[in-house]
């Protein structure tokens, strides 16, 4: 294991300026030869350096320097790169070699899925391709010449733009295109794909005037599932121009659906490759959170454009450079498209329920990491979302005038370079003569902040002083940890719920915390407010603040702050929730929901809002997910019991009104527009708290919906509701449902995932089974992550057995599986990092896999990173 590390980053010894790739393509044995124009760096102090090319899994045929064939003696071949010796400033290295895409499982470089060829080359594929300088700051501009059989391989596409005439005919029933991409670009954008394909073809018209080709390839039964997909392609297109004025800047642009991905997709220039869960959708087979995933990856690697391609990163730990602002510019984009409020609500769940959890593990890192050894294991929740959360606080500190001023900065200054994070914040800094010196605090410090709210009135001075004091007792390395620079939007209630207004040392909404201490006092305040702190979730951290259940209730009720409102909600919940385990626990007697709080549901059940997705969430419990996070020790069989009796309470306490909004929106809406969207999720609220009633009437209900469904939404959640009962009852609609639907991955990947996050007894006797069954295979990642992925992701309950069958179940597979696809099986070990939230008999269970995984050999340095890390 090699640890790479920030501090040692040097520029690259030599560029590329020109890079022409040939394929011949086939599954079997593709020929790759390579033309590229190389030089020696100026910026590179180093005299005389050698050329190291990385390369692996490569076959070499031949290499020539300036047309003539290298001497062996003038080069070094390893199996991870090629050396050449000495060689002079400038010079053309041509070089040949083979590559077999069908038995690349690890689907990284170029690989066969289903019939067709397609690559992946972030972070380091492209040397599986052929050897180059793949690293990010190495930039080329890349023309592509490709030739398959004309039959097998019809659809021949690269980066940029299709030169020439179109697939011109050749010997053998072959074929050829070529592509030439204008802007330099980094191997990992490189992307290929050939394949039988059937395309959607729709066009836009960009703010100036320029007409871009929109294509989206599928395999040819999937193309009544791609509308969605370009329309939200064009919406993506739009925004860009009116939100951030990025313009798109090829004649093409170019979506393929490809059934074996490792993750969601991927922003290759001019040709995004995606897997099908983020491109497929029709109402019959994809629920509204599939619509609405869809819009959000398209828009998310459409954004890649812009940043990230045109802009890139300089290193690997650059990452959230990229991605955490695009995630930010892709929440922007949902948040636009559906609604604000639900659209934070939603991000912000799944930021602390996750990215939390792994800040306070053992896997936490930085947003810009200071080590790594397999890059791949750092495509996390902390890049991505807390980067995200990072990105967001610049701009509450800028506003979005002063932010978009310093995107623009930052998009001209930097274009066509690969870059910092420290240069995107001076960018910030230079467009609005701000300082953001002790913020960038954010990059370097691993861990959840907490911050410690107390206030005082002062009855005779009207003033009110709100005190804020903030920790950061992460279980991360770094010693000296100093104060951030926290964003805390808050306002302050009087008793009529009515805002304040703010007067006083600070009249912003906005309270910048600098100190590790710091208190804010407001004036002409004539009654003790209640405060609503940390509005739309201003930062990223955790808030410990001692309000009254009176005063939670005040804010459910009034808060004006759409985010905050549903905070207070959850708040008086998860009070409960934990207060009924507390009882649990120590055996004492179950503590009652207090009349205001059911009264407080019961107004909002009366009086539904114009925003029902938002109603929906005000209405929810917290997640178990998000609870367990919360809890020092997880006590996983007393958070099921008192989150079963909170719902049951709310269930018997509201029973007819559910009933009523159940009945209200269930045989209206349907179609995906918002309204009608909203009024599922709402129904389906209604019945998921019916089902905790556990009555026959309620159960025929949801049988009923699942029977009839028109709509894969209803269909789902009726089945969710099912799949907890007993297997000798739940089996005869997981048959139905697959004999409907087994000729549809997608929906065949949910069908797997549900048995797999069932709560039945012998639920993982069932998932073993579903590993043995037909339809499972290893080697497509989406059906591991629906089996082996979901149950070790979203059954807690069985997964963390107290027997550890569980745990070893999933070591299993861990190890069955790093053979085949490494990236895949390390994602899947990261399940086992939490042990320490557990009682010491699961840590010694848990601790035990990881040693087992830990002493197998082979193991790829992937899994061995994460399970190294994971046992510190
Ligand atoms: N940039 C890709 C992720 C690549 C992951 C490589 N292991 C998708 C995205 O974030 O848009
Ligand atoms: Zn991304």
């Amino acid at each position: 294991q090699k640890t790479i590390y920030l501090k040692d980053y040097t520029v690259p010894e030599f560029l590329i300026s020109k890079t022409e790739l040939h394929f011949d393509l086939s599954a079997d044995k593709t020929l790759v030869n390579s033309r590229l124009n190389i030089y020696r760096n100026p910026d590179c102090k180093k005299t005389n350096p050698d050329l190291v090319l990385m390369g692996e899994e490569l076959t070499l045929i031949d290499l020539k320097v300036d047309g003539e064939r290298l001497h062996p003696e003038h080069y070094t071949l390893d199996d991870k790169t090629l050396t050449i010796h000495n060689p002079s400033a400038r010079f053309v290295l041509e070089i040949s070699n083979h590559i077999n895409p069908s038995t690349n499982t690890a689907l990284s470089g170029l690989y066969k899925s289903n019939t067709m060829l397609c690559t992946q080359c972030e972070a380091e594929g492209f040397r599986r391709i052929t050897w180059f300088l793949d690293r990010p700051d190495v930039m080329s501009i890349f023309s592509v010449t490709m030739v398959a059989d004309k039959d097998e391989y019809p659809v021949l596409l690269s980066n940029g733009n299709r030169t020439g005439s179109p697939n011109i005919a050749l010997a053998d029933n072959k074929h050829a295109a070529r592509w030439h991409d204008p802007f330099p670009k980094p191997s990992y954008l490189f992307a290929l794909v050939a394949g039988d394909l059937a395309c959607l073809k729709d066009s836009f018209t960009t703010c100036s005037g320029r007409e871009v080709a929109l294509e989206v390839y599928v395999e040819e039964h999937d193309l009544d599932k791609t509308s969605h997909a370009m329309q939200s392609l064009k919406n993506a297109m739009r925004w860009d121009e009116q939100a951030f004025g990025r313009e798109y800047d090829l004649d093409i642009y170019m979506i393929v659906a490809v059934s074996h991905f490792n993750m969601g997709a991927m922003e290759n220039k001019g040709l995004n490759i995606f897997n099908t869960k983020y491109v497929l959708a029709s109402e019959k087979t994809a629920t509204d959170a599939d619509f609405e995933n869809v819009e959000a990856v398209i828009g998310h690697e459409y954004f890649h454009n812009w940043s990230g391609n045109r802009v890139t990163c300089r290193d690997w730990f650059q990452l959230s450079l990229k991605e955490g602002f695009t995630v930010f510019r892709d929440q922007q984009f949902t948040a636009h498209q559906t609604s604000e409020a639900v659209k934070r609500i939603k991000d912000v769940n799944m930021l602390r329920t996750h990215q939390f959890a792994e800040d306070a593990g053992p896997l936490s890192h930085p947003i810009r990491p200071s080590s790594f050894v397999e890059i791949n294991n750092f495509y996390t929740l902390t890049i991505y979302e807390k980067g995200a959360e990072v990105v967001r606080m610049l701009h509450t500190l800028l506003g979005e005038t002063g932010f978009r001023k310093g995107c623009d900065l930052y998009f001209e200054r930097y274009d066509g370079q690969a870059v910092t994070t420290e240069d995107f914040v001076t960018a910030l800094e230079d467009a609005n003569n701000a300082n953001f010196e002790q913020f960038k605090q954010w990059y370097s410090q691993a861990g959840t902040p907490t911050v410690t709210v107390t206030t005082s009135y002062n009855q005779n001075e009207k003033t009110y002083t709100v005190s804020f004091e903030q920790h950061n007792n992460s279980p991360s390395t770094q010693a000296d940890k100093e104060p951030l620079v926290i964003p805390i939007r808050l306002g302050l209630l009087d008793d009529n719920g009515k805002e304040l207004n703010l007067h006083g040392e600070q009249t912003s909404t906005v309270l910048e915390l600098t100190k590790a201490e710091q208190s804010f006092t407001f004036t002409d305040i004539n009654t003790e407010p209640t405060p609503s702190i940390l509005r739309g979730f201003s930062a990223p951290i955790k808030l410990q603040q001692t309000l009254s259940i009176e005063q939670k209730i005040h804010l459910f009720q009034h808060d004006k702050d759409a985010f905050n409102r549903w905070e207070a909600g959850q708040n008086c919940l998860s009070y409960f929730i934990f207060k009924t385990i507390d009882a649990i626990q120590n055996h004492h007697k179950v503590p009652p929901l207090p009349d205001e709080l059911v009264g407080t549901f019961r107004a909002i059940l009366q009086q539904p809002l114009a925003d029902l997705a938002y109603q929906s969430l005000l209405l929810s419990l917290p997640s178990k997910a998000y609870l367990a996070e919360q809890m020092s020790t997880i006590d996983i069989d007393a958070l099921y019991q008192a989150h079963r009796i909170v719902k049951q309470t709310l269930a018997s306490s509201l029973q007819d009104l559910w009933l009523a909004h159940y009945h209200a929106n269930h045989h209206v809406g349907a179609g995906t527009d918002s309204q009608s969207i909203a009024q599922r999720s709402f129904k389906n609220l209604c019945l998921d708290y019916l089902m905790a009633l556990e009555t026959d009437e309620v159960r025929s209900m949801c049988i009923q919906q699942f029977e009839t469904a028109r709509n894969m939404t209803d269909q789902i959640a009726a089945l969710a509701e099912l799949s907890h009962l007993d297997t000798s009852i739940n089996v005869s609609y997981f048959d139905a449902f697959y004999q409907q639907w087994k000729n549809e991955d997608l929906v065949i990947d949910k069908w797997f995932a549900l048995q797999a996050c069932s709560e039945t007894t012998d639920a993982l006797h069932s998932v073993k089974k579903l590993t043995q069954h037909p339809d499972f295979d290893m080697k497509t990642p989406n059906r591991v992550r629906s089996v082996i992925g979901a149950f070790a992701t979203a059954n807690p309950l069985h997964f963390n057995a107290i027997d550890g069958s569980g745990y070893e179940f999933v070591a299993d597979n861990i190890l069955l599986l790093d053979s085949i696809n490494p990236q895949v099986a390390a994602r899947l070990a990261n399940s086992l990092s939490h042990w320490k939230k557990f009682d010491s008999t699961r840590q010694q269970l848990i601790k035990a896999q990881l040693s087992r995984i830990q002493a197998h050999t082979p193991l790829s340095k992937d899994v061995s990173e994460i399970v190294s890390r994971s046992l510190t």
